[in-house]
């Protein structure tokens, strides 16, 4: 059975590896002496990565997780030793939009429940079989702050990260005994493609969110994933949330009436 404590031996399936926290986990665990099965829906950028770790390290497979038959095929083709996954990083995701919930846009909603829930939900199921027959591994998903903070324009992204938490603690319940531990990586202000592609790809929106403030960047959370996997295999870091250090809670909002 393979050792949780040698990164060398580490074969990690990640979602949404053409940008952000999965290319840089990818990077990380490469450079480590794993090997990494990086998906997307952007193949020119999973091609790009590939060429930067090179093949024998990076396979590469062109995948949107919303779709079910795509995941199930991708697993099956996996060529040796990129078969023998035992992490699994679901983190694909996205939010779309931050207009209050009686004027969005019904298709952004869709969008990132089929995405950042349904699509994480087939990931998972496609993959943990696997993990349990070759003794065990590592389900790392990607929730954030907003599952615990509510903020105007955040409601349905928010619900979709409660039910990552969720789900992952759930998950953790059902393979107890099994060797698969499960982590949920929790983190807020992070300087990705996170906002330009909330903002629909309007750069200046974009900056303004990290305007002014050190934010954390994708090297920052793929060091806590890589560490979240590394520790002994005895122990199970359940959720890991992280905050850029300019990045606080706010105060209640009371609507006065006068
Ligand atoms: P990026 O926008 O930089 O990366 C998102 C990744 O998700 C891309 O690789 C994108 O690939 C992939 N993706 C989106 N939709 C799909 C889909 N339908 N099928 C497959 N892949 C998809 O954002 P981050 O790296 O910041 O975000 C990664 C995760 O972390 C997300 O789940 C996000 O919600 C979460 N998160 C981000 C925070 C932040 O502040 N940045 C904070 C907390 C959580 P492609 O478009 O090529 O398919
Ligand atoms: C991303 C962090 O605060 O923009 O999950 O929702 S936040």
């Amino acid at each position: 059975m393979y050792s949780l404590l040698d990164p060398g031996q580490f074969v990690v399936f990640i979602t949404g590896a053409t940008s952000g926290f999965g290319a840089a986990a990818a990077r990380r665990y490469v450079g480590a002496g794993g090997k990494v099965i990086a998906t997307g829906r952007r193949l020119d950028r999973l091609e790009h990565l590939q060429e930067e770790l090179g093949a024998e390290n990076c396979h590469i497979v062109e995948l949107d997780v919303r779709d079910r038959a795509a995941i199930d095929a991708a697993i099956a083709s996996l060529p040796a030793p990129f078969d023998a996954v035992n992490i699994v990083l679901a983190n694909a995701g996205l939010a779309l939009g931050l207009q209050p919930a009686a004027e969005t846009d019904i298709t952004d909603w869709e969008t990132m429940i089929a995405t950042n829930v349904t699509g994480l939900v087939y990931t998972v199921r496609a993959l943990l079989p696997g993990l349990i027959a070759r003794g065990g591994g590592h389900i790392v998903t990607l929730g954030s702050v907003a599952a615990d903070y509510p903020y105007p324009g955040g409601s349905v992204y928010g619900g979709t990260k409660a039910f990552v938490k969720q789900f992952a603690l759930n998950i953790r319940s059902d393979v107890q005994g099994k060797n698969v531990r499960v982590t949920n990586i929790e983190p807020g202000l992070t300087e990705t493609e996170f906002s330009l592609v909330r903002f629909k790809g309007d750069e200046s929106k974009a900056a303004r969110a990290y305007e002014g403030a050190r934010a954390m960047n994708a090297d920052d959370i793929a060091e806590s994933i890589f560490w979240a996997t590394s520790l002994p295999a005895h122990v199970n870091v359940n959720r890991l949330q992280l905050m850029a250090t300019d990045q606080a809670f706010g105060p209640f909002d009371i609507h006065r009436q006068r």
